[in-house]
């Protein structure tokens, strides 16, 4: 009887159920990738697949800044699991650029991907923005210019070299894309209908306390919203308007200090119905870090006045599309 009792105690310890609740262990979902170090995500939604743009982190561990020479894209039709694509674009695809793939987004205009990027320009100094064209998400892209599209003498709103980072392209309901980009000043123009030239006048976006870098367009109903990394190390805050021209309201923090990275990098879908939240942390056991960061995804939600609640980053990321 006495053995009957242990064995019985022993099977309950192991059991998944405590106190009439199934506490199934969950699967850790984030990081999404956890063979390569991804960051800077940037996710387009084409028919229906997810696209997934990142920057590829390859600093060694006595290294202790960015090394990123290429863009890596990863595609997914349940938000879990994610394939793999060959090297879509490196800096060396463009001649007049010599290092550092930074922030980048690809969008799809009239059956075309524009693959907007920042990188080191080879000879005006400091951080430019080019874009690359291909025919198919995945690529291959090519210099779609053949110079940069952005350098930092065409912009004076700020002294430092770095402030022609982090493209992000939007199409208004009209047809008019725009180009917003910057660190510490954040800067918008109008694209050509080619998408590979700017339209008019760089401008200045006002109202974003602590803009860092990294905005991210995205437009929900009527509203207009502009997510971006504040402070450092970085938070996510977002802004809202009624126009893409603004006046941008400010919102709060969408996100905080994202683990172990002093960047903080969104992208921000909604596929199938369902709002995503997509960042990057250095979450990667024992080496990640903010040079060594990785992708995760968790849900976004919206109150009904169309304000952003703030995101909960989540180990176990996305279980499954609902
Ligand atoms: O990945 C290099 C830079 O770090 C990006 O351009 C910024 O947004 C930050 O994430």
């Amino acid at each position: 009887m006495k053995q009957v009792l242990l064995l019985s105690l022993g099977l309950s310890l192991l059991s998944p159920v405590v106190q009439g609740q199934d506490v199934a262990t969950p699967t850790f979902n984030n990081p999404i990738i956890q063979d390569k170090y991804t960051a800077d995500p940037a996710a387009l939604v084409y028919h229906d697949t997810v696209f997934l743009y990142t920057g590829h982190d390859e600093a060694p561990l006595d290294f202790h800044f960015y090394k990123m020479n290429e863009w890596l894209v990863f595609s997914s039709t349940d938000m879990v699991h994610w394939e793999e694509h060959p090297v879509p674009l490196r800096v060396s695809d463009f001649s007049w650029a010599k290092a550092d793939a930074w922030a980048a987004q690809t969008i799809e205009r009239d059956g075309k991907f524009y693959f907007y990027v920042t990188v080191e320009h080879a000879t005006v100094p400091g951080k430019a923005i080019g874009v690359a064209v291909a025919d198919q998400p995945t690529g291959p892209f090519r210099d779609a210019l053949g110079e940069a599209l952005v350098t930092n003498d065409m912009t004076t709103a700020t002294d430092i070299s770095w402030d022609d980072i982090d493209p992000t392209v939007f199409t208004d309901d009209d047809g008019q894309a725009y180009l917003f980009w910057g660190n510490t000043v954040c800067y918008y123009a109008p694209l050509k209908d080619n998408m590979i030239e700017l339209a008019g006048e760089i401008k200045v976006v006002e109202g974003l306390p602590h803009f860092t870098e990294a905005p991210w367009i995205h437009k929900r109903g009527d509203w207009y919203y502009l997510s971006y990394a504040q402070q450092f190390p970085e938070k996510t805050a977002y802004a809202m308007s009624r126009s893409i021209q603004g006046p941008w309201q400010y919102g709060g923090i969408l996100n905080e200090l994202a683990g172990n990275s002093n960047t903080n990098h969104q992208s921000i879908i909604e596929y199938r119905g369902v709002p995503y939240f997509i960042y990057h942390t250095g979450g990667i056991s024992p080496h990640g870090g903010s040079f060594r960061r990785s992708v995760s995804i968790d849900r976004l939600h919206y109150n009904s006045d169309g304000t952003l609640q703030r995101v909960i980053m989540t180990s176990e990321g996305i279980q499954k599309q609902p």
